[in-house]
């Protein structure tokens, strides 16, 4: 992704699901103007979900999801039945595409009930009107509401710009977008951040968590102020002004902590993230966790990200050392990054999942949600690092709305 354009978690996720030859990829082809999904008349072209980042207007950064057919058979057609559905988990928008001239079947209408299910705003295209006859525009009108679906050719390509302004219809919502820092701050304010520059850090770069934090300062009018941890103690008595809040990296929380005064507030990246996408509730909670594993429990630790250099070895090495030190019993490691999650998290005694920065908000909420409906403690990096070195108190203080949470 180059360095201008939106990171892919802050982008209108849009889920395109369908039968196969429905026409789904067409459909994509003819709102993008690109040829960028493969169209074919052999069933099942599209064998794994496909991403693509772009602009389309009049909505802006997006990404298109297209996905293998709703229908598909066989072993193999199962999987990617599945696949299609996990896409699900991410979509901020579904767009179900129907061959219009075979009108709508009982896959069509699963797909409904979970866009109605998982809250999903969702547009149901009716494709290939121009090989459609008059009597053909029949839809059950029980499962399917008239005011969100709309008929299209992706060969003429009628219709295909009111499509484009359903689509950005349904992206408005009301609901508050929230800020990774900004609703804690007040013009004027100053942050100082802490950012160890070792030999994981990337090169020539700060890593996303760190760019958005210091955007979403800027945003709110406040003075960000970035050092490396050798840095801080100066640089605080030399600030003539007491900062607001210090964000650190989590891995140097105990160095920063004690030379951090006690009337400065101080948190985390990944705590910030944990309440921007997550659910910082839920993860307070699970870190609890930590008290009650045995002798061979199993845990989950889980990135985001597949482009380790990210977060370089704190999920692989630091996380299960420090845990094995912590809880002194001896425990197996499991290990998922990317978009893998396991739908069931049976087997393990606890999570430990990472700010989640490339994941969007919908993701990151629904692997929370997974493991609170399986009752399974799910926490993240930095609220467990703060937990262990016992500052979890000091660094959940910035977020009022929690602190009974901590009342012993
Ligand atoms: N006549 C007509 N054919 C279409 C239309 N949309 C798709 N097709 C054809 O339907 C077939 C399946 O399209 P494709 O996009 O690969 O379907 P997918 O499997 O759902 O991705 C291809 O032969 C397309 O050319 C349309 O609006 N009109
Ligand atoms: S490991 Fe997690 S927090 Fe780190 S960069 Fe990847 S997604 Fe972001
Ligand atoms: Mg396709």
């Amino acid at each position: 992704m180059g360095l201008n354009s939106t990171p892919s978690a802050e982008r209108v996720h849009i889920g395109i699901f369908g039968k196969r030859n429905a026409g789904k990829s067409s459909v994509i082809n003819a709102i993008t103007n690109q040829s960028l999904a493969i169209v074919s008349d052999i069933k099942g072209t599209t064998t794994d979900p496909v991403s693509k980042a772009m602009e389309l207007l009049p909505l802006g950064p997006v990404i298109i999801i297209d996905t293998p057919g709703l229908d598909d058979v066989g072993e193999l057609g199962k999987m990617r039945v599945q696949k299609s559905y996990q896409v699900l988990n991410k979509t901020d928008i579904g767009i179900l595409v129907v061959d219009g001239t075979l009108g709508t079947t009982s896959e069509d209408d699963a797909l409904i009930s979970r866009f109605k299910e998982k809250n999903i705003p969702y547009i149901v295209v009716m494709n290939k009107l121009d090989l459609m006859k008059e009597n053909s525009f029949h839809i059950n009108e029980s499962t399917y509401d008239l005011s969100n679906t709309i008929w299209v050719s992706s060969t003429t390509n009628e219709n295909i710009h009111e499509l484009k302004e359903m689509i950005a219809k349904q992206a408005i919502t009301d609901e508050p977008k929230y800020k990774i820092v900004a609703d804690l701050l007040n013009p004027s304010d100053f942050v100082v951040l802490v950012v160890p520059i070792d030999k994981a850090a990337p090169k020539g770069r700060l890593i996303l968590p760190q760019q958005q934090t210091i955007r979403d300062i800027l945003e709110a009018n406040a003075t960000a102020i970035v050092v490396k941890e050798c840095e801080l103690k100066e640089t605080l008595q030399s600030l003539g002004k007491k900062p607001k809040l210090v964000i650190t990296d989590s891995q140097v929380f105990a160095k920063v902590s004690a030379e951090t005064p006690k009337d400065i507030l101080l948190t985390s990246f990944s705590i910030l993230f944990a309440r921007y996408k997550g659910d910082l509730e839920e993860t307070i909670k699970g870190v609890r966790a930590l008290e009650s594993l045995k002798d061979n429990d199993t845990v989950l630790i889980s990135e985001g990200c597949t482009h380790h250099r990210q977060c370089d070895d704190i999920g692989k090495v630091k996380i299960p050392k420090w845990v094995m030190q912590y809880t002194n019993k001896h425990l197996n490691f499991e290990f998922t990054s990317g978009t893998e999650f396991p739908c069931d998290l049976s087997k393990y005694q606890m999570i430990i999942h990472c700010g989640g920065c490339t994941l969007n908000e919908r993701e990151m909420k629904y692997r929370v949600k997974c493991a609170k409906d399986q009752n399974i403690p799910i926490t993240n990096y930095g609220i467990l690092i703060s937990y262990i070195q016992g500052i979890l108190k000091r660094t959940v203080e910035p977020f009022s709305q929690i602190s009974h949470l901590l009342e012993e």
